[in-house]
């Protein structure tokens, strides 16, 4: 069949000259050796061998979609960030992601889900990148890399391994909260439309007035959560592993868009000091009893990307994405995370990853940022340097954009653990989320869950430890999961 039956684009090379054919490399004779002239051969074969990106060292394997988020309410008193205005329509990115496995693992492996956001803000990119659980395993960064190492492949064996994973818990009591969550019912989602997200972390909040306000993000699902049992999630994992991502792209092709409705907990600045917990502690909820949630706005994913590793594997998202009118907090997770994620952007897709399709600005860009791999947008001042005189972009905060986030902080530097606030430990809201959150059934399937990961490669000493950890939550559920699993 030629080209013109086909009715069908002439196919060039990547310097767009027409090429004779993609059948037949360019030999002496139709018998003979292969020319080194074959240029077009030649691209074809180096650019295969250049089509890998490093995967994301953790939340490697995932799915995404655009959309936008509009404000329903006015939440202006606490916030002048230019989304959250009253009548805001603001075009986003989503990524949803699981944590440990590999690009190529399956979607309904047990692991917490990503829900990395990308605002398009009249004020450049803001990004809140959560997770499908509000609170998480450590509270310091420096252990992140540790614990996520716990959770992935044997250096020996090149196998998973829960003997690894139960080691790292039982030594790390803080990680008991965010444990209970991944071994309940949120461990495995039904699909991504079916879980909430969360900001995780504290972040500030500053109005117009520059007063401040620390804020918890929740995102409700619209669909209901849903889950699945570890049964279904073995089948699925076997039947089909990108079953998560084939539901989120099958539904918004098929004009079923999932949406979530944005709720927020906001405690005023001078409440942080003595409250009960430690607020910017990780591993800790706010009871909504103490502050209830408040309604913003609603996310909607409309728009399947049109090229999968272009907007969804090279997309990047940064936690130090902050726009006016949002900022960090003292939580040491998320101050270790501002410098992390540029820095695994710049090593796993270059220095002007920024301007990709997924990543770039619906704003103006002003920056003296230029040269380096991949540049792609002109710079905008012929005088690269600042201050000048040739009217450049000049950094002029205070007047038009607000006070910049920040607190008053003092004291000596030291490695020591978070100060306990009165409620503060490890095991309390683990606890309470047991007794109090779970029903019958979903104890019995946090049990079977439990008893089954532990079943399966953990040795003894981890074991008794693991049944310990589990009565520190709650004693019945560690004397039963110990039962099940069949104490020493
Ligand atoms: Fe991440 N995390 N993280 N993380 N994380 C990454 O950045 C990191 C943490 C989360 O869909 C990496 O682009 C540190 C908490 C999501 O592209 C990396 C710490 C939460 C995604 C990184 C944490 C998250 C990542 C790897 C401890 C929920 C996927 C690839 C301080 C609140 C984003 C990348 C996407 C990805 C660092 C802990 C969520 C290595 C240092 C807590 C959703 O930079």
């Amino acid at each position: 069949m030629t080209q013109a039956s086909r009715n069908a684009p002439y196919t060039t090379n990547n310097a767009g000259i027409p090429v004779e054919s993609d059948e037949h490399s360019l030999t002496v004779g139709p018998d003979g050796p292969i020319l080194l002239q074959d240029h077009y051969l030649i691209e074809k074969m180096a650019q295969f061998n250049r089509e890998r990106v490093p995967e994301r060292v953790v939340h490697a394997k995932g799915s995404g979609a655009y959309g936008f988020f509009e404000v329903t309410n006015d939440v202006s008193q606490f916030t002048r960030a230019d989304l959250f205005q009253p009548g805001r329509r603001t075009e986003m990115l989503a990524r949803f992601s699981t944590v440990a496995g590999e690009q190529g693992s399956p979607d309904t492996w047990r692991d917490p889900r990503g829900f990395a956001l990308k605002f398009y803000t009249e004020h450049g990119n803001y990004d809140l990148v959560g997770n499908n659980t509000p609170v998480f395993f450590v509270r310091d960064t420096i252990k992140f890399q540790d614990f996520i190492r716990s959770q992935k492949r044997s250096p020996v064996t090149g196998l998973r391994d829960h003997d690894m994973q139960w080691d790292f818990w039982t030594l790390s009591p803080e990680s008991a909260h965010q444990v209970t969550w991944l071994m309940g019912d949120r461990g495995v989602p039904k699909t991504y439309r079916h879980m909430n997200g969360y900001g995780s972390h504290t972040y500030m909040w500053i109005n117009g007035g520059g007063e401040r306000f620390w804020v918890k993000y929740h995102f409700k699902t619209d669909q209901g959560v849903e889950f699945l049992t570890q049964a279904d999630a073995d089948r699925l994992a076997g039947e089909d592993g990108d079953a998560h991502r084939r539901d989120l792209y099958g539904s918004i092709a098929s004009g079923h868009a999932p949406s979530w409705t944005l709720k927020v907990q906001i405690m005023p600045f001078e409440d942080a000091a003595d409250y009960r917990f430690n607020p910017f502690d990780l591993t800790k909820v706010w009871p909504h009893g103490d502050y209830p949630l408040i309604d913003v706005g609603r996310m909607v994913l409309d728009r399947n990307p049109e090229d999968y590793f272009v907007h969804i594997e090279q997309a990047a998202f940064e936690p130090s994405n902050m726009v006016p009118g949002i900022g960090p907090s003292p939580d040491k997770m998320l101050l270790g995370r501002l410098f992390s994620y540029p820095d695994t952007h710049r090593h796993r897709i270059g220095p002007n990853y920024a301007q990709l399709p997924p990543n770039r600005p619906h704003s103006p860009v002003n920056s003296y940022a230029k040269d380096g791999a991949m540049r792609y947008e002109p710079s905008r001042t012929a005088r690269p340097y600042a201050p000048n005189s040739y009217g450049g972009p000049a950094a002029e905060y205070e007047g038009r954009f607000g006070d910049p986030a920040g607190w008053r902080t003092a004291g000596e530097l030291v490695r020591e653990a978070y100060k306990l606030h009165r409620e503060d430990d490890d095991w309390g809201q683990a606890g309470t989320m047991v007794r109090q959150v779970l029903d019958d059934a979903a104890r019995d399937r946090l049990v079977d869950n439990v008893s089954g990961h532990l079943k399966d490669g953990v040795s003894r000493p981890v074991l008794e430890r693991a049944f310990q950890y589990w009565r520190n939550v709650d004693k019945e559920t560690g004397d039963r999961i110990a039962r099940s699993v069949g104490e020493g």
